[in-house]
């Protein structure tokens, strides 16, 4: 039983973490499948707690000298598992890093070195006879059960786990640098968009602008759908584009890379709701990327440009 109970747990654990970060990459509509995935790992552990109970008393029995790893581990994972319920729960929705899913992140991040070195302190390896029918009827009672519990605790979250705020009102629209970037000034004097070796000027992005309405979802929980004015990249680039990849620059050193065939998805907006950007929302020029999450939406772009790398040779989020 103890046995059996380790392992539901190494599969668990690895589960919720693996797809925990996928979701925070994804942003498309499959998303919302892992996170079920996602939700049914975190919350099953909770349900194995009576079960690894024995396990815990059993080992702490022993007097290791190293034990207090474990308990360590132990803490970092009822912190991930805590965290994570009460951001779904959507009791307490402050933004930052000390949100709900701030703290959830930086649990799991704890949880990654204890868990590893618990798995190689205590190893625990099946048997034939672990795949019983008898553990296979607790295995699926276990699941059913934590998808009943995701079922209660799950607020009104949009598929990528994220809670809405100030749809079609962008003054309530958070604000937010993923890491250490700031909000520059830039006047508009003199100001022009770099795409390729042209120089575009904000009058000119203004006479062929349309609207998209999109969601604006930020990896730290929470998403804002808006109208967005402003040009589609594609239609900058012209007909004849070269090249694999598109790269969007920030004025402040940020970026990120495109496949070239997102070209016609890709907007630069200028304007949020009918009123032009603000300075922390990107002005002059943001980009407007639907279906990518928001650390993608490139924030005071000043150039456009094609590339022969291939999009995926860039980190997987940026370092500013
Ligand atoms: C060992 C690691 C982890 C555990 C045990 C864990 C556990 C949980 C639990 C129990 C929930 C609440 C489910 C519910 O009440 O419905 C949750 C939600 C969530 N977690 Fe994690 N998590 C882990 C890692 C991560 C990581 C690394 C990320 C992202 C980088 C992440 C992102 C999320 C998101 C976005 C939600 C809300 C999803 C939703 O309910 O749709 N988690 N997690
Ligand atoms: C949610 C994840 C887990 C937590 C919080 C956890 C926590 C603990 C704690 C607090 C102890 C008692 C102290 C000690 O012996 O060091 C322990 C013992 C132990 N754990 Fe874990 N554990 C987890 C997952 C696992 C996994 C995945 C395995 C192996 C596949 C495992 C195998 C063991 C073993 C073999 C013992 C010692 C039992 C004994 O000495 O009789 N644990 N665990
Ligand atoms: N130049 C730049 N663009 C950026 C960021 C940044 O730090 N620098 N943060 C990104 C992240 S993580 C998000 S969620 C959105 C937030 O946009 P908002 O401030 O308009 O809400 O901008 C993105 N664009
Ligand atoms: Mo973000």
């Amino acid at each position: 039983m103890g046995r059996r109970t380790n392992l539901a747990l190494a599969v668990l654990v690895s589960a919720a973490f693996v797809t925990g970060v996928a979701g925070f990459l994804l942003g498309g509509s499959r998303t919302g499948l892992v996170l079920v995935v996602h939700g049914v790992a975190g919350l099953a552990i909770v349900l194995l707690v009576p079960w690894k109970t024995i396990v815990v008393r059993r080992g702490l029995r022993r007097h290791r000298p190293d034990s207090w790893l474990s308990v360590g581990l132990a803490v970092a994972v009822v912190a991930a598992v805590a965290s994570g319920v009460v951001h779904s729960v959507g009791i307490w929705q402050a933004r930052g890093i000390w949100s709900a899913m701030g703290l959830h992140i930086g649990a799991a991040l704890m949880v990654v070195p204890l868990f590893g070195w618990h798995l190689r302190a205590r190893p625990q390896w099946p048997r034939r006879a672990d795949l019983s029918r008898r553990a296979v009827v607790r295995g699926v009672a276990v699941v059913g059960g934590a998808l009943a519990v995701r079922a209660v605790t799950r607020d009104d979250l949009r598929f990528t786990g994220s809670h809405e705020i100030g749809s079609f009102r962008p003054a309530e629209m958070p604000v937010v640098q993923w890491l250490d970037d700031s909000p520059p000034s830039i006047p508009l004097d003199g100001w022009a968009l770099v795409v390729g070796d042209r120089q575009v000027g904000y009058d000119e992005l203004l006479e062929r602008s349309e609207e998209v309405v999109a969601a604006l979802d930020c990896t730290g929980g929470w998403y804002s759908t808006q109208w967005w004015r402003g040009v589609r990249v594609g239609h900058l680039l012209g007909p004849d584009r070269a090249g694999r990849s598109i790269e969007i620059v920030s004025a402040t050193g940020y970026g990120r890379r495109f496949p070239i065939g997102d070209a016609d998805h890709l907007l630069l907006a200028t304007h949020v709701g009918d009123e032009p950007l603000s300075q922390g929302h990107g002005f002059p020029v943001r980009l407007v990327a639907p279906s990518r999450r928001g650390f993608w939406w490139v924030k005071w772009v000043v150039a456009v440009r094609t590339s022969d790398r291939p999009w995926w040779l860039q980190s997987p989020v940026p370092f500013t």
